[in-house]
């Protein structure tokens, strides 16, 4: 296993920064005792029992790509370092202060003129997933530099004007697809160079005027998508938590309804949208909007009623932050495979998907550390995949023995290096 570097202080604020931004995130769900009429809350059940939600909660484990303009610069740009400028790699586009280049944003909005992963094999992408044991996958269509990876009509910014050209998210969902991996698009909401985006509410004519346009621009790309990639199960919606959005539930509102009308079983998960009084993942009632928790990212729920019985995901980097491709990850302390193992037997013993985040380079390749992790998590998982795959949580003390996970008769009890089968008391295997 890799040397074990010291957390960097800016990796360790920056956690806690979070989790005291999301205080949500860090106990169980606070619900408030009196009941208010929401009339934009959530438009779906609780707990779907369709075929396509049964299918999300037996996933397990899940691959995230976030891939980009923002993997040409690997979060450093002529030998300089963005670590102290930008608060990830892909936000490298924010790079400022005393170490960011002259002109860096105009250098950054001409990146598209670069990009031509010539290592790129989407096939080879999703042949790694497979063999990792990823049974679904989430791919950035389009993150807050609102470059486009596929060939829209509404916007210039997109893959047809760079060198590459061809539609990349046509070839991640053709390729996931044809190894039996669900895919599910990243989009982000929040553009920072599109001119009629805006941060705060609109209140004169013209900013509604130019939001309104925004919103609309965002509704037909939406649309779009299904249109060209039928086969992908959900979205996974980011970016969302500027006021022009959190104010504009009632078109947020209208669009989801119109997104589960045109795909039915479409999966949307809790990011998206927030009621009339502002409140986004759970509505003024503590209810969920959509079909699963989205808040779980770079950090687990510590107890099972934490949840309250909601379906979620957890998204992870390997490195402490950063989700687009970093170049350099020394002076980070970057996850083990032990580490994401536990974290994986950890979120599925309570009814989550683990997603694992791998950030390709400029060329299209992963981090050789992706790769090497890849690999120790699927020979983990072609011994163990019964500790992940369809089970649930069950209803026992936690132990430091591991974590026990349920299908069908079969209790179990895993720890990542030994899984006890309990109830036929067959000491099942030991893995390293
Ligand atoms: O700002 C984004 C970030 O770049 C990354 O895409 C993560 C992935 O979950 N989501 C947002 C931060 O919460």
């Amino acid at each position: 296993m890799k040397k074990i570097f010291k957390y960097s202080v800016l990796s360790a604020l920056t956690v806690l920064s979070c989790q005291l931004a999301n205080a949500q995130w860090t106990g169980p769900k606070v619900k408030p005792t009196e009941k208010k009429e929401v009339k934009y809350g959530t438009l779906t059940p609780k707990h779907r029992t369709d075929p396509a939600m049964e299918k999300f909660r037996d996933y397990g484990l899940g691959q995230f790509i976030h891939w980009g303009l923002y993997a040409i610069p690997g979060n450093e740009w002529e030998g300089v370092s963005a670590r102290k400028g930008a608060a990830a790699s892909e936000w490298i586009r924010t790079w400022s202060g005393e170490t960011a280049p002259k002109g860096w944003k105009k250098t950054y909005d001409n990146l598209y003129k670069k990009f031509d992963p010539k290592d790129f094999d989407a096939n080879a992408w999703a042949k790694q997933a497979k063999d990792m044991g990823a049974k679904y996958m989430i791919f950035t269509t389009k993150q807050h530099d609102g470059f486009a990876l596929w060939p829209t009509k509404y916007s210039d910014y997109n893959i047809t004007k760079s060198p590459y050209k061809k539609d990349i998210v046509k070839e991640v969902v053709d390729a996931y697809t044809a190894q039996g991996i669900d895919v599910y698009l990243y989009f982000s909401v929040l553009e920072w160079n599109n001119p009629d985006y805006l941060t705060k509410e609109p209140q004169t004519e013209e900013e509604k005027k130019k939001y309104n346009k925004f919103l609309q621009y965002t509704k037909n790309q939406l649309m779009e998508l299904l249109d060209l990639y039928p086969e992908i199960k959900g979205f996974w919606f980011d970016g969302t938590w500027d006021q022009s959005w959190v104010k504009a539930y009632d078109f947020t509102y209208n669009l989801e309804k119109e997104l589960r009308a045109k795909h039915p079983g479409l999966i949307i998960g809790s990011r998206f949208r927030n009621d009339e009084f502002g409140k986004r993942h759970f509505d003024s009632n503590g209810e969920i909007l959509g079909d699963y928790e989205q808040g779980w990212e770079r950090k687990l729920p510590q107890e099972y009623e934490w949840l309250d019985g909601n379906d979620w995901d957890a998204v992870m980097t390997i490195p402490p932050n950063g989700w687009g491709y970093m170049k350099d990850w020394s002076g980070l302390y970057t996850k083990t495979t032990d580490d994401l193992l536990d974290m994986l037997m950890q979120t599925v013993s309570m009814n989550g998907n683990f997603v694992l985040n791998f950030g390709p380079d400029g060329n299209g390749l992963m981090h050789p550390e992706e790769d090497i992790i890849a690999k120790e998590l699927g020979d983990w998982m072609k011994v163990n995949a019964e500790a992940v795959y369809g089970v649930r949580h069950v209803d026992l003390p936690k132990t430091k023995l591991g974590y026990y996970t349920q299908k069908d008769k079969n209790l179990g009890l895993y720890h990542i290096y030994i899984s006890v089968n309990i109830r036929s008391n067959q000491f099942l295997r030991v893995c390293g």
